[in-house]
């Protein structure tokens, strides 16, 4: 008698797993993003963009599917043997060493900036994360 309880809960726990597997099925979370280009050195006007990645999935996803949807905006990139990739121009604008140019990354929410902490190949964004590239200097001092 005891047996027929226990008998259920793996049924339950079979049509519970086969329905994660049915929705994984269906193919992975989109999620979307906001993106704004800076460019403040060359007097330019900011422009904004959306795009989207799968959840889990890092910025230069969405950078490359933005880029095949939006033909206002186009980037290069750098390998880095250690880093991965470095985001070397953005809309033919590109960093220079001599120049001490780069285009920065970082992250908005309610008015605050925070720059990232890793380059566009590792950084997995949040639903609805404002990401800016900003070209900047750095000063001759070493910085992150
Ligand atoms: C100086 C420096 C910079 C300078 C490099 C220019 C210069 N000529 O000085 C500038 C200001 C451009 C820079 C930018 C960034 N950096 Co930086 N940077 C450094 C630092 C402090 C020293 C690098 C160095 O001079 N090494 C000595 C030389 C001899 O070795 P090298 O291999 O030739 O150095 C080159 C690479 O380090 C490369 N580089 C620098 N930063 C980054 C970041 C990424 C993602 C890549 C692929 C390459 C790269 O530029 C150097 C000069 O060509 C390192 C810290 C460290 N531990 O290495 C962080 C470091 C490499 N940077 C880091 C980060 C996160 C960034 C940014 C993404 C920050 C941001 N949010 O904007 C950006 C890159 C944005 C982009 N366009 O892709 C991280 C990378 C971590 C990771 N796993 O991705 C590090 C490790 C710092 C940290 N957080 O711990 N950086």
């Amino acid at each position: 008698m005891a047996e027929r309880p226990a008998a259920l809960l793996s049924v339950g726990f079979l049509l519970l797993l086969l329905t994660r597997e049915g929705m994984t099925n269906t193919g992975p979370i989109s999620i979307p993003i906001r993106l704004t280009v800076e460019n403040d050195l060359f007097n330019m006007a900011p422009e904004s963009f959306s795009s989207s990645v799968a959840e889990g999935g890092v910025l230069l996803g969405a950078l490359r599917r933005l880029q095949e949807a939006q033909p206002d905006f186009k980037f290069t990139v750098k390998d880095h043997p250690d880093f991965g990739v470095f985001l070397q121009s953005v809309n033919g604008v590109a960093g220079d060493e001599h120049k001490q140019t780069y285009w920065e990354i970082l992250s908005e929410n309610s008015g605050e900036y925070t720059r990232l902490d890793v380059g566009i190949g590792c950084y997995a964004p949040k639903a609805d994360e404002h990401i800016i590239l900003r070209f900047s200097t750095w000063s001759s001092r070493k910085q992150e």
